[in-house]
């Protein structure tokens, strides 16, 4: 396991405007700053895709507002990198995250979550172009499944638990639960899960569509990094061109799904990468894309 040149990517901690002064060619190759909540390197053989693991064991990876901030600036810093192609999110064996933090929230007000617009900034997961791969060992609860349904493809260990408990906190589900569970297991099994808090293990995870692949647990992160390789050697470009269009089926009708299909399509006819991917398929080579 190639340890990436952590301060590369970590930042010196400055407060979020001024972070946001910083360009993100900088920001990279600041140094001495660490993460508090978050390990952030770079893996695989050609340290071409990005690894977050979610560190914070002793409250089961919580999803505190630091933790997803720092998230949020890890995504940045991949997304701005042009050697990496694919991003792998992780946690621990016992816990992807057992939530949003409870802590934090038990004595909020609405007036201070709906002014504040609170938790608005975990929606980055999902805004990433490049392609996102949740590694889940343990518990995903609440907003850990959410997190996991933000990223482009779940894989799962064999203990690991997925469930959306907040009924069982006077709560519901804030960032995406209620959608994109739905739309992946269906509504008859999200509905279930939602309104009695009860959780899924892997296997009925997998059945339901959840997740694509169940793997031992401590082949887990190997496996998403290996899925991560594969799709870090096709060209970026394309690859965002094509993860657009997919989510795009979770937006649009059919119709205007397959109309945004379409154009996509045909702009890959203005890449270079398009045009070397089957020169190379026609010359019997192995494609090289420059991302262009
Ligand atoms: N928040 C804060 N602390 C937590 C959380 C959490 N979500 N989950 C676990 N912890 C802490 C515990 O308090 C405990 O800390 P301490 O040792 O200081 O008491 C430590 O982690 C270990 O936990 P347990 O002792 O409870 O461990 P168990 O093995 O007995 O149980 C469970 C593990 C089943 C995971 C249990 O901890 C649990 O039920 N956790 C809460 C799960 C939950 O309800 N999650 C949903 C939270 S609400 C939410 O996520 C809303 C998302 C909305 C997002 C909106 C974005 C816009």
């Amino acid at each position: 396991m190639a340890l990436f040149c952590r301060a590369a990517y970590l930042l010196l901690k400055p407060s979020r405007p001024v972070a946001a002064c910083i360009s993100a060619a900088a920001r990279q190759y600041s140094s001495g700053g660490q993460y508090d909540y978050i390990i952030v390197e770079k893996r695989g053989e050609k340290q071409n895709v990005g690894f977050i693991q979610l560190n914070r064991p002793k409250a089961l990876n919580a999803l505190c507002d630091g933790l997803m901030s720092e998230v949020g600036q890890a995504l940045d810093d991949f997304e701005a990198d042009g050697g990496v192609g694919a991003i792998v999110i992780t946690g621990s064996d016992r816990a992807f995250a057992a939530g949003a933090d409870i802590k934090e929230m038990q004595n909020r007000t609405f007036q201070e979550c709906y002014g504040g617009n609170f938790l608005s900034h975990w929606n980055r997961v999902s805004t990433v172009k490049k392609p996102v791969i949740a590694a889940v060992n343990g518990f995903a609860l609440g907003g850990g499944c959410e997190l996991a349904m933000m990223c482009d493809i779940i894989y799962a260990g064999e203990k690991a638990q997925f469930g959306q408990p907040e009924i069982l906190l006077g709560t519901i589900p804030g960032a995406g639960g209620t959608q994109r569970l739905t739309r992946a297991v269906g509504k008859s099994l999200a509905m279930e899960m939602v309104l009695t808090g009860d959780k899924i293990n892997a296997q009925e995870a997998k059945q339901s569509g959840l997740v694509s692949k169940i793997c031992p647990v401590d082949q887990l992160v190997l496996e998403a990094i290996k899925c991560g390789e594969k799709i870090a050697s096709n060209s970026k470009l394309v690859s965002a061109m094509a993860k657009e269009a997919v989510n795009a089926a979770y937006e649009l009708t059919l119709a205007e799904g397959n109309r945004l299909e379409k154009r996509l399509f045909h702009s890959t006819f203005a890449t270079e990468d398009r045009k070397e991917g089957m020169s190379a398929f026609v010359e019997k080579r192995q494609a090289s894309f420059k991302d262009k």
